[in-house]
């Protein structure tokens, strides 16, 4: 088991991805019925419609007319990924695809969309995930999020593209450039505001900033192993939640 049964949604998203909106929205959606969501790979950029591998041959056939999404953001509701056995479903379809080394070439992403049939995403409304290889110009002010998605045509480095695309990227990159040169220093504020200064190794500095960790963001899931390396096994899940005030 990844995550502890007291919690009950995650939230992912993408290391290299802008969030634009209040995540709450996300956290309080109607998944109607489904164990989790993702948003559907945009098609408004029509000049990359020959690298639409979703809609041509082996994609097309098994998609048969489900969209195929992005697995940069999703929303997982984990009671009720546990209830439906979802995790097993996905195991015994990963099993048998797995044997074939062409299968699955962006697993994260290919597995979910593959198991479609028998677990079912949500899609998400096209706004909460857009990035410039997929999507057109003109849909870019509405996106909730920003992914810097490769793009198959220019292989154009992310920082690069950060910087051009996002363009509030060169004031959070200088963020977390400032944190970086003094990792010792992160503020962490704890249910009842109470305020902790907090050690913070390299390991969890990697994994917060995995996490796309900033001011005011709130984090709601925090394994175990996570929990610990912050508090010690006395706090040990007596705190799931955690409001980031600095880092
Ligand atoms: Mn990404």
């Amino acid at each position: 088991m990844l995550f502890p049964l007291s919690l009950n949604k995650v939230i992912f998203v993408d290391a290299d991805q802008v969030v634009r909106s209040d995540m709450k929205e996300l956290w309080h959606m109607d998944l109607k019925g489904a164990p989790y969501a993702y948003t559907p790979m945009c098609d408004s950029n029509k000049e990359m419609e020959g690298f639409r591998f979703w809609k041509q041959g082996f994609w097309k056939d098994h998609l048969a007319g489900k969209p195929y999404h992005i697995s940069a953001l999703y929303v997982v509701d984990l009671a009720r990924f546990r209830r439906t056995a979802a995790g097993d479903q996905l195991r015994i379809m990963y099993e048998n695809l797995s044997k074939d080394p062409n299968s699955l070439a962006n697993l994260d992403q290919d597995l979910p969309n593959y198991a479609q049939h028998q677990v079912p995403i949500f899609s998400l409304p096209q706004t909460w995930l857009w990035c410039e290889s997929w999507c057109g110009n003109h849909t870019k002010a509405a996106a909730k999020t920003i992914d810097l998605c490769n793009n198959p045509m220019t292989k154009e480095p992310k920082l690069k593209g950060a910087a051009r695309i996002v363009k509030e990227w060169p004031s959070l990159d200088a963020e977390v450039r400032a944190v970086q040169v003094d990792p010792m220093k992160p503020m962490l504020k704890a249910p009842g505001s109470k305020r902790l200064k907090l050690k913070c190794d390299e390991s969890l500095w990697n994994f917060a900033f995995k996490f796309n960790l900033r001011r005011h963001t709130e984090v709601r899931a925090f394994t175990d192993e996570v929990e610990e390396r912050l508090y010690g096994r006395a706090l040990h899940s007596s705190t799931s939640q955690l409001n980031l005030s600095r880092f």
